[in-house]
């Protein structure tokens, strides 16, 4: 089924100037981009975004990274979108990542992981509506 699915380019990777292979392997996995923007976030965004981790341990630590530079945000579209981005980025802590995967080539920690991708169908919709609304897509 095709679905969307919303893909942040993490601060660690525009640090690391690799923007550019992130988005070339967006493309080469077959995913049209909807909708695509860099931007600084603000604390409130990020809270806003990652309001189901309130309660964790590591919110504070994760907002403090998320807004410590700029993100590239993308709405992708392709056929089984979630699940496809999740398994190019790989997993949560980079050291647990899949050789090639984009956490694995680019991550550093578990809060620093490079890239994020929704984890649901109902996420990818509402995740993309988060940062595109309205008629942007
Ligand atoms: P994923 O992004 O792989 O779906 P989640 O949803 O468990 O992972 O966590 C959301 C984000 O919170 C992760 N991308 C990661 O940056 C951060 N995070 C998760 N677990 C930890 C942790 N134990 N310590 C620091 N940051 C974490």
């Amino acid at each position: 089924m095709t679905e969307r699915t919303l893909a942040i380019i993490k601060p660690d990777v525009l640090k690391q100037r690799k923007q550019g292979h992130v988005l070339q392997r967006i493309l080469d996995e077959g995913f049209e981009v909807l909708a695509m923007k860099q931007m600084l976030l603000t604390r409130k965004e990020a809270e806003g975004f990652y309001a189901v981790h309130r309660e964790r341990p590591f919110f504070g630590e994760l907002v403090d990274f998320m807004t410590s530079g700029p993100v590239i945000v993308l709405a992708l579209e392709r056929e089984n979108a979630v699940q496809h981005w999740r398994d190019v980025i790989g997993a949560t802590n980079p050291a647990n990542a899949a050789p090639g995967t984009i956490r694995k080539l680019y991550g550093t920690s578990v809060s620093v992981n490079a890239a994020h991708g929704s984890d649901s169908v109902e996420n990818g919709q509402i995740e993309t509506r988060y940062f595109f609304p309205g008629s942007e897509l």
